[in-house]
């Protein structure tokens, strides 16, 4: 019946052959045709990953049939394009992911179980590109699935690491980093443009002249020049025919080089340049929410964001436009501070390669860009020590100074005779050694700056923007962030999905807000029994992947209660912890107590520099062996640590959860984005008032929401107060006991000198308030309990919280940048036939 439908109304899937069919015949024929012609093989010798290759390449070409139609509808209408700046994106598996958004998931499912293959089988055999660390990588591939799925003309531009965030293993309880081998079999989801590459200028020096025409120029000689190659990977939107490119670039040794030594007969000092230039796109930084400061880092900074520039400017100049008007055909948002740079290289480009006087380059350069912050955490604000700068980047120091002393002018006569605010506005720090502040270098170069949930982009205006504020308010807004239900929702929770679609149809996928028609089924006991089977079986996949993976049984019926994320010391694993040692005081002491059994799941990777959240690990292990393997608890209580925590692991968490830990130190978490997946699928929120926890909360209801702790006020206020964490520990019995029992090497097989550090910093120091939270931590811990016993009434918050969760689509979050920010409309893209 499908075929007929096919051949007899569809013209354009009439012509479809094997290369753009979306039939279960056509799909059948791709993955043979590739198997063949592609890899070489016939079916019986292929391999797993023959066949993950061929399928990869089948949906591919679909892919790229969408994409030339975009490309091709963009230019013929002159369209304004968003571009995202990213160091980072933490993209995830690609295949299931297409297959969702092409709408075949079904159909090539059957193709491939009658081809004798299983789907899932070649689906799990994807290694996920883990080009970033964390929230701020995640949400650059939300937005990227948004953006093609509103159906947004869009290129996100970055990095094309070859070893991305390094893959976490578990010995003897600590973290061993391996490294991310992803390009090891190839991958099918990017094609090279070798013909797109730009070249990029590192080091040496700048000279001054003066020109015929008697204008002054500047002619950067560099140390070294590498250049930067093109992979793209194309996104397509949820069902529509949008497919935009991610441009990642790779960089290379330029030609010239080795040809220049080879011919003086300098074969090692070509090799060595090679390597050089290869060096700064080969691997991630893997600190989350730290600067590093090393040479490299800024490298790879300036050789993306100066590769994307180019290419941007060449696209907007191969339309005929004029330079001066590159700010129509682009909006450039900066993700975070790493892509900052921009700024200065904006006006290098304008200034020394396209002739523009200073104040047109200037309003180019301040219509173009944005500024996205993502952290109030002093020690992530990136600086750069000005002499390292000027040795990477000097013509960008020249014109860094230029355009800090022009602001400073004009600030001088707004706050006559404020040194404090002038200081804290300019761009280069004054101490012992200059520094150049890459957030001050974004907001005076961007027309807008935005947080990224309510409370952070209030707290951004009160403290560490404050000054910016002030001097222009009209730049501040919020977009609080969202999450792409495609990936959080159909394609790890299928079961999920289909439960919901069975009641409200499917459109809630496109336009999450329709969620909110499951509120009518949240108390029907039926309803109420297939959402909590649906969870009871998800929780049943995890608990077999978690034997298989750390040998720990855990029982599918316990309250799976989880805190996935990096490791950080404001992110409070180890209050978590606290609570889960106090518990197993408790049963301890009182071995026939009736307690609800919980399953304490933890992930995630602390960056390997780290010393304190490489603790916070081996805190969590260590006690977890302790707890497993004592049979007065284990009945009731399990701790685990799962592995290598990544975007495909977390697919799999999500729709197990229970309850999610979302208890920052109220203030110091911008947004999180966890919290929205886990609440999307069905989990409740134990969580402070901070970040978009505060946005859930008010859209859930706060009596489907676990609150405790202090407020952001109350923390700053206890700050100043003389905060002494001793004193919580003193007055605290059950505090006390689980302190000094982590001291005394309790769960260390006596062992008293490896927390050490740990439990000093909590008792002494504490700087985010781990103490001060402990008892209202424990005691709403001790409600979360009593509730999950009542399982109607914890079925019917779990269904409120997801039917209420529609505000968190990474949909909302673009639509809300397309308007406020890049007055970018959606651009309808028509199918070419496949001529
Ligand atoms: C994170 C924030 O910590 C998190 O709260 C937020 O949800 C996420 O960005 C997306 O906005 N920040 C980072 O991952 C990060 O590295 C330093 O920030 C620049």
């Amino acid at each position: 019946e499908e075929k007929e439908t096919v051949k007899s109304e569809n013209k354009e899937v009439l012509i479809q052959d094997a290369r753009t069919g979306l039939t279960v015949e056509a799909l059948k024929k791709a993955i043979l045709n590739n198997l063949f012609y592609v890899q070489g093989k016939y079916p019986e010798i292929a391999t797993r990953n023959d066949y993950y290759m061929a399928l990869s390449f089948a949906v591919r070409d679909r892919l790229l049939q969408r994409w030339t139609s975009s490309v091709k509808q963009y230019l013929e209408g002159k369209n304004r394009v968003v571009s995202y700046l990213s160091a980072e994106y933490l993209l995830g598996p690609h295949l299931a992911n297409n297959l969702i958004n092409l709408g075949i998931y079904k159909e090539m499912e059957q193709a491939t179980q009658e081809l004798g293959v299983n789907l899932q089988w070649l689906i799990d055999k994807e290694v996920e590109p883990g080009l970033g660390n964390g929230g701020l990588g995640r949400l650059a591939a939300c937005y990227m699935d948004s953006l093609a799925t509103l159906e947004v003309p869009a290129i996100g531009y970055g990095i094309r690491y070859q070893f991305g965030i390094f893959e976490q293993d578990i010995r003897d309880g600590w973290q061993v980093e391996d490294t991310d081998n992803w390009l090891r079999r190839g991958n099918p989801w990017e094609i090279a443009r070798r013909e797109l590459n730009y070249e990029v200028k590192l080091g040496g020096y700048v000279q001054h002249y003066m020109d015929r025409d008697g204008r002054y120029r500047s002619n950067w000689m560099p140390e070294l020049t590498v250049k930067g190659v093109a992979y793209d990977t194309p996104i397509l939107g949820y069902k529509v025919n949008t497919c935009n490119a991610l441009r990642l670039w790779k960089s290379e040794a330029p030609k010239s080089f080795d040809f220049q030594s080879f011919n003086s007969g300098d074969y090692n000092h070509a090799v060595n340049q090679k390597i050089i230039c290869e060096n700064i796109s080969k691997v991630l930084y893997p600190n989350d929410e730290t600067i590093s400061g090393k040479i490299l880092r800024l490298q790879q900074q300036y050789f993306f964001v100066s590769c994307s520039l180019q290419d941007m400017i060449g696209i907007h100049l191969r339309q005929g436009e004029k330079i001066e008007d590159f700010n129509v055909t682009f909006a450039v948002q900066l993700n975070d501070t790493h892509p900052a740079i921009a700024i200065a290289e904006m006006m290098r480009l304008l200034l020394d390669e396209h002739d523009l006087e200073w104040v047109d380059a200037w309003r180019v350069t301040t219509r173009t860009f944005a500024y996205t912050n993502h952290t109030l955490l002093p020690e992530a604000l990136e600086t750069w020590d000005l002499e390292l700068f000027g040795s990477v980047l000097p013509r960008h120091l020249e014109l860094i100074y230029e355009i800090n002393k022009r602001f400073l002018d004009e600030v001088t006569i707004k706050v006559y005779g404020d040194h404090q605010k002038i200081s804290s506005l300019s761009i280069i720090g004054e101490g012992p050694r200059k520094f150049i502040k890459m957030a001050n270098l974004a907001c005076v170069g961007s027309f807008a700056i935005n947080g990224v949930a309510a409370l952070h982009s209030d707290l951004l205006k009160k403290t560490v923007l404050k000054d910016w504020y002030a001097y222009s308010p009209e730049k501040f807004s919020n977009k609080t962030n969202g999450v792409t239900p495609r990936r959080w929702m159909v394609l790890s929770n299928p079961k999920l999905t289909a439960l919901i679609s069975e009641k409200i149809g499917e459109n809630w996928i496109k336009h999450l807000d329709e969620l909110k028609n499951l509120e009518q089924y949240a108390d029907d006991p039926e309803f109420q029994k297939s959402w909590m089977q649906v969870k009871l079986e998800m929780k049943q996949e995890l608990a077999k992947r978690i034997l298989g993976k750390t040998g720990v049984k855990v029982d599918p019926e316990s309250m799976f209660d989880i805190q996935v994320k990096r490791i950080h010391e404001y992110k409070r694993q180890h209050l978590n912890v606290l609570h889960l040692i106090t518990l197993y005081n408790r049963l301890k002491q009182n071995p026939k107590m009736d307690m609800v059994p919980r399953t304490f799941i933890f992930a995630g990777k602390a960056a390997p520099g780290y010393k304190m959240a490489k603790l916070i690990i081996k805190l969590i292990t260590s006690v977890g062996d302790l707890v497993n393997n004592d049979p007065d608890v284990n009945h009731r209580l399990k701790v685990v640590f799962y592995p290598n925590y990544n975007v495909t692991n977390a697919q799999r968490i999500y729709p197990a959860a229970d309850l999610s830990e979302q208890i920052s130190t109220a203030g110091k978490e911008a947004s999180g984005t966890g919290n929205m997946k886990l609440s999307m699928n069905g989990a409740l929120t134990i969580g402070t008032l901070d970040g978009a926890n505060v946005e859930i909360r008010e859209v859930v209801g706060e009596e489907n929401f676990f609150l405790f702790g202090l407020t952001a006020e109350e923390v700053t206020q206890k700050r100043n107060e003389g905060y002494d964490p001793y004193t919580y520990y003193k007055s605290n019995k059950e505090l006390k006991l689980a302190i000094d029992q982590i001291a005394s090497g309790y769960f260390s097989h006596l062992d008293d000198k490896i927390f050490k550090d740990l439990v000093n910093n909590l008792i002494y120091h504490d700087p985010f308030l781990v103490l001060a939270d402990y008892e209202s931590y424990v005691a709403c811990q001790d409600k979360v309990s009593e509730a999950f016993r009542d399982k109607a009434a914890w079925a019917r918050m779990s269904i409120l919280n997801t039917a209420r969760m529609g505000k968190f689509s990474s949909d909302r979050s673009i639509r809300e940048y397309c308007d406020d920010i890049w007055k970018v409309k959606s651009v309808p893209v028509h199918l070419n036939g496949d001529s």
